[in-house]
């Protein structure tokens, strides 16, 4: 307990450095389990909310901050961090520290509970009062997975989402209640927490590595190092990417449209080209429908004449001026 016995209150806690809250974390741990083992208590849903505990006086400013817990029995830490350490061996015998929060204890203890589910609730009620009173501080409730499906809980979701008052509400999701937790809503949670694989996939290499004998700290660190490293290079290559997008789009965008209008100049080009080209070609029909007449004419009538006279016609419909300045792909099927 070398840290732990300076923390008199939260606001000692919010000196430590960050790097120093695991130790605190594991500290109260062991003060619980020690105290419990002799006296008795709620040890599990308090063991399970130690961190919890630990983050949440150091992230908020309690007291002015309220922290609203949910049935009460895990909040040992809460007790061990708000003045109540060296206290905690009387918990649960007269005279002593309450199992659950009391507002007659400590300051900390913004609602006194004992029955699940009415966190949220009670939680609501002060972020409106604070509303009302023109304060500023934030609202935090905390509540369990178990504690969640309760009927309470349900009404103040639904009227803290009406009024949508400025109000944090954590779920504190350990996958158990008095015993394995059941029921619709633990199969949405347990959907939820599934879906979050990378997550548990993290958790696991971490647990995995940490459990290395000697090594297993520094090879967690190198690869969270490595990990921070990447998501880092990731990170930038993306907004290098983004900025030469943006430096480079509108350029991109003159080149489009120079390539589009030479593509269009080319094709129309074409069509040009070609109706010289039958054009060319209509006069030179013309002139060969005027020969085969002219030859037809000094033949006399016969198979041959008839020959050359039809020659002559086929020429001149194909000199005919609307047939050959139709474009190919204009043409109807014959
Ligand atoms: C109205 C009411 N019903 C039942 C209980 C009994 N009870 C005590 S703790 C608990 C469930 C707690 O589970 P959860 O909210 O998930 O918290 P955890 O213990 O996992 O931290 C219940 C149902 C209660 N305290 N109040
Ligand atoms: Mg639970």
């Amino acid at each position: 307990m070398n840290l732990l016995q300076n923390i008199d209150s939260p606001a000692d806690l919010r000196h430590l450095r960050p790097d120093q809250l695991q130790t605190i974390a594991d500290e109260i741990r062991q003060h619980i389990l020690e105290t419990m083992s002799r006296v008795g208590g709620h040890t599990g849903a308090s063991l399970g909310a130690v961190e919890l505990a630990v983050a949440l006086h150091y992230a908020f400013d309690t007291p002015r901050d309220r922290l609203v817990w949910d049935v009460g029995h895990q909040a040992y830490a809460h007790k061990i961090l708000t003045g109540r350490r060296d206290l905690l061996p009387t918990i649960k015998q007269y005279g002593g520290l309450s199992a659950f929060l009391r507002r007659d204890e400590s300051e900390f203890d913004t609602f006194g509970a004992g029955h699940a589910s009415t966190s949220i609730s009670a939680a609501l009620g002060m972020a409106i009062a604070r509303d009302r009173k023109g304060e500023d501080h934030h609202v935090v409730a905390l509540i369990g997975d178990a504690s969640l499906a309760g009927g309470m809980a349900m009404e103040a979701i639904n009227q803290a989402g009406h009024l949508k008052t400025r109000l944090i509400v954590l779920l504190n999701d350990n996958e158990m209640s008095i015993a394995p937790a059941v029921g619709a809503l633990t199969g949405y949670l347990n959907r939820i927490r599934e879906s979050q694989g990378y997550h548990r996939f993290k958790e696991e290499v971490e647990e995995t590595l940490l459990a290395i004998p000697s090594v297993g700290g520094r090879l967690h660190h190198a690869a969270k190092t490595m990990k921070d490293a990447i998501v880092q290079g990731l990170q930038q290559a993306y907004l290098n990417l983004f900025h030469m997008i943006a430096e480079f789009l509108p350029r991109l965008v003159v080149m489009l449209a120079i390539i589009l209008s030479g593509l269009l100049v080319a094709y129309a080009l074409k069509y040009v080209v070609r109706a010289v080209l039958r054009l060319t070609k209509l006069d030179r029909l013309s002139e060969e429908a005027k020969r085969l007449r002219e030859e037809a004419r000094l033949l006399p009538p016969g198979a041959l004449r008839n020959e050359l006279i039809r020659r002559a016609r086929q020429a001149e419909a194909g000199s005919h001026m609307s047939e050959w300045l139709r474009f190919p792909r204009l043409q109807s099927p014959k």
